[in-house]
Parts: structure tokens; sequence; C-alpha cells
């Protein structure tokens, strides 16, 4: 069936209010940009004439801001999972102006497939290629694309040209069967191939290919500041202490690490520290430091969702594909996430908390236990399976005035359960092992900053009994200082008690 060559006009009137529109990508990596923004001006029309528009989204992760920016500020958001980082975005679902539900973004296939999220209306997907028999090669991405173009009615493909056809040969496409046929996923190994090389769809379902050639919306890291440094340094020191004791084999295990500056800063301190050989990512986004150290030589292998670089280092990879088509993997979130597999390679994670507490539970998506920040991603797919689970954390935020460490974390992502080692710039608490005073206690000495220890240990010392010694009038105190006088360093117990 010979392919249909549309505008992406066109392909927004593929779109009608009220679909359900799954979005290809993974981070703005892989994400379609034309077609969205076509939709965005589309609602904003129909707005004009007092007509109703708008979607409900499904997609890998974050999107660029041709995506989930443009959508958003056209109101156009009907609901929207399983995980945002943009900025207006932010404002509208704080404000409940759209409905949005963060998840655990290995579960978000299956549960379209099992049909509790309704139906999947259109799959619109940015492609390196596409072919009249309905093989698609993504772009730097995959993210939920396999399961989505499988249920969707309709499929828009945004084929890219800045992304070489070339490409083909870096995904590895395979979906699992649904319960009771699921079987075991085979991969033992991060460079374990399970698929196909592109996204077999049916032919007769693709409405239409728009041709683009945007530029991928890859943003650049800010220059890593001391106490990034620091923190990539402690995990660094930790993980090669770890390797000494006989915790850790000597060839190590694959590594997953989040998304941001202090997992960028993490990775480039890990592949200084000679002490650590040269080691196999098992991750969701795969980032700049992770492509500089495999032409280093320190990283062997990287299997991942994404490949979430500046387009500096995008446009590096794809001039010599020779060199990284054997080294790299990009699988569906839900393989790249996958909890049986992360268990069975024995993961090191290493992810970032919005807020822990001395008790080691962590919050990582709600400011303040009520303002959504981006959402769990994939950090519950890592923590809970992982051999060892690190959380990272600068001390503090905002110039200080706020602890990264609580009393009790305001809202709660991931439990003392399967928080292993929290690690600041000031240190590391290990606490495997630990009853909860003991871990209050390594908490506050290793990784608190000066400033909120003698609070926190004041804390402890108010005598409350039992296991966990939680004062239920004061346990919030220091978020409730924060919003009286801006300034949690403020807390005087006397108030509380
Ligand atoms: O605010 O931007 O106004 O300066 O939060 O904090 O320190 O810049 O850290 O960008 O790495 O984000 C947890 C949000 C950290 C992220 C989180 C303020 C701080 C700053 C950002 P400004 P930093 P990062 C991979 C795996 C959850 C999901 C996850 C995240 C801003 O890492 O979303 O790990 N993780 N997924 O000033 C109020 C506090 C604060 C605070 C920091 N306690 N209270 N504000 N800030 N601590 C992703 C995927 O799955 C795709």
């Amino acid at each position: 069936m010979a392919l249909k060559f549309i505008t992406a006009e066109e392909a927004a009137s593929v779109v009608r209010h009220n679909d359900n529109v799954g979005f290809s990508g993974f981070t703005p990596a892989g994400c379609p940009k034309a077609v969205p923004v076509a939709i965005a001006r589309k609602a904003k029309e129909e707005h004009a004439k007092g007509l109703p528009f708008q979607i409900g989204m499904f997609t890998g992760a974050s999107t660029g801001d041709k995506l989930d920016g443009e959508l958003a500020r056209a109101k156009a958001i009907k609901f929207r999972t399983p995980y945002q980082s943009n900025k207006d975005l932010r404002t509208l679902l704080n404000a409940r102006e759209t409905n949005y539900f963060d998840l655990h973004l290995s579960e978000l296939a299956q549960m379209l497939r099992y049909g509790f999220l309704g139906p999947v209306d259109v799959a619109i997907i940015e492609a390196a290629d596409v072919t009249e028999d309905g093989k698609i090669v993504p772009t730097a991405a995959v993210g939920i694309t396999p399961t989505i173009c499988r249920l969707a009615d309709r499929i828009i493909v945004e084929l890219n040209r800045r992304h070489p056809k070339e490409i083909l040969g870096m995904h590895d496409i395979y979906e699992p069967e649904d319960p009771p046929r699921r079987r075991e996923i085979q991969i033992y190994s991060p460079s374990d191939r399970i698929g196909l090389p592109y996204v077999q769809v049916d032919p007769a379902k693709i409405a239409g290919v728009v041709l683009t050639d945007e530029d991928n919306e890859g943003g650049a890291f800010t220059p890593i500041d001391d106490d990034t440094m620091a923190i990539g340094r402690n995990v660094a020191d930790f993980l090669v202490g770890e390797m000494k004791a006989g915790r850790l084999p000597k060839e190590f295990v694959p590594l997953q690490s989040g998304v941001g500056n202090v997992a960028n800063a993490v990775l480039g301190c890990m592949g200084e520290n000679k002490q650590i050989p040269a080691f196999n990512v098992y991750t969701e986004v795969i980032q700049d430091s992770v492509i500089s150290l495999m032409q280093e030589g320190r990283v062997k292998f990287a299997s991942g969702c994404s490949l979430t670089v500046s387009n500096q280092v995008l446009e590096n990879i794809y001039a010599q594909l020779s060199f990284f088509r054997d080294k790299i993997l990009l699988r569906p979130q839900e393989i790249s996430n996958n909890p049986e597999v992360a268990r069975r390679m024995g993961l090191v994670a290493i992810n970032t908390a919005l807020e822990a507490d001395i008790f080691g539970n962590i919050n990582s998506t709600h400011v303040l236990g009520t303002r959504m920040m981006n959402g769990i991603g994939g950090s519950g797919d890592f923590t809970r399976a992982a051999m060892l689970s690190i959380f990272t954390t600068p001390s503090t935020a905002k110039d200080g005035k706020i602890s990264a460490f609580v009393p009790m974390v305001s809202h709660m992502d991931h439990s003392e359960h399967s928080v292993k080692v929290i690690i600041t710039e000031y240190g590391v608490a290990d606490l495997r092992g630990t009853a909860p005073m003991q871990r209050a206690r390594k908490i506050i000495d290793n990784c608190v900053h000066p400033d909120f220890r003698p609070l926190l240990n004041e804390y402890l010392d108010m005598g409350i009994k039992g296991q966990t010694p939680q004062n239920l009038n004061a346990c919030f105190a220091f978020h409730r200082e924060l919003s009286d006088s801006g300034d949690m360093r403020n807390v005087r117990w006397e108030k509380y008690k």
C-alpha cells in the first residue's frame, strides 16, 4: 500500500475532540513536533469558535515544548499521563485545569493493553524511516510506541529527516504477552537483543506521513557546580568501597541512573574513577556523559529507552554510527524499566529525591506535599527492583532555606523499605540493616546540612515513644515554617510541642 504524504494540518484534522492520542518518544527525544503544534493551532481555532477541543494524552515520559508546552498553552489537554516536566503544563495541572496522573513508567503500556485507561484512538509517531508494508524505525527514543501503534485506530507518522535511516539496528522492539500467557523476558545482559529492529504496524492504519526536518529539542546541561560534583564523587567512592568489601562483584553490575545534572555528574565521576571497571548501563535515559564515557572505553554498552542527549552529541552519534551501533540499544520503556529484568541483573539504581525524611522515606514528586513537580517517572520501577537503590540530593534547596531532610516527608513515593542508601554533598547514609532510630542518626550525621542537624537531633530527642518516633504535632513543622516565613531554619520546636 503506497504511503500517503500529508501536511501537518491535514494530520491534525485526523485528531478529533475527545480522542485519546498516544505519542512516541521519551523525554523530548523521539517526540513528534510538527503535528502537535498543528493540533494546538486547531484547538485554539476551535476554542475561538466557541467549540470544545481537548484530547487525552499518553506519552512515554516528559516531552518537548512543541508537544506538552504547545498543547498546554492551547488548553487542549483533557488528561495526561505518565510524566511531564513542562513549565506551562505544570502550571495547568497544579491549577487543576487538566487531569494528570503520574505512573511508574514501565506500567503504562500494559495498562493500555489491559484497557484500564480507555482506547487509544490515534498514535502519532516520529520516525527515521517508514515503509509501505508498515515498518517504522523510531528515532532517538521508543517509549510506548509499539503498544500505541498496535492499539490505535489511526497512525500518523512524522518522518523526520534529521534522523538518518541508517539508525536501523539501534532499536530492540519487543512487547510481552499479557497474563496468563506472559513468559520471562529473556534479557540476561544489557546487550541481549530479543525483538525486531523496527515497529511492525498494520499499514492500512497509517493515515498519513508528514515530512519534517524539525530539530531535536535536546537541552544542554548547566555547568556542574561544587555540590553536584561532591555528590558524584561520594557516589563513586561509595561504590568502590562496596566492591572492595565484596558486596558488589568485581566486574560490577549494570547501572541505572535518573535524569538531570546530578545523574550526569554521578556518571562522569564513576567514569573518572579508575577503581571502577568499565561498566554497562541498563537505564531509561542515556545522557551525554554515557556517550562520552563510551568513547573513552569506560562504558561498554548502554541499553535504554531514549538518547536524551544534547543536539551536538546526537549529531556526533549519527556521524559515527559504525562506532555506536553495537554499543547502544533503545527499547520500549516496558522493557528498559522492567522490574523483572532489573531484579535479575542486579542493578545499581541511582535516582534523585526532592525531599527525604530522617527515616529514609523519599518524596520525588510533590513540593510541600501539594504541588506536582514532574512525576515518579521510572524511579519506582528501578528503586524497588534493584540490587542496590541509591537516592541522591543536594542537602538544601533555594539558597539553604529548604532542607532536603525533614522529620516526615510531605508526600511519599519510595518507602524506607526500598531505599538502601542516601547520598548528599556531605556524605553517605547506608541504611541497610538499620532500625528507624539508627537510620535517623546516620542520615542526620552524614547527609543533612549542618544548619539543620541540631534541629533534627532536637526533634529526635523530644522523647516520643515507639519504633519510629514521629511527633504528629511537629512532623510538618519544617514545611509549615517554609510557608509562614519562607525559611525552614526558623523552626522553633516550642511552637509545636
Ligand atoms: O528549583 O528549578 O526553581 O531552581 O526543585 O531541583 O536540585 O535542580 O534537581 O533538576 O535533578 O530535579 C526530584 C525534581 C529533582 C527530579 C527532581 C527545587 C530546586 C529546583 C529542581 P528551581 P534540582 P533536578 C528519571 C527518573 C523524579 C522522577 C525520577 C525528578 C527544582 O529528579 O523529577 O527520578 N525526579 N525519574 O530548587 C521545594 C524541596 C526542593 C525544591 C529541590 N525540598 N522543596 N523545592 N527543589 N528540592 C526521569 C524519568 O523517568 C524520565
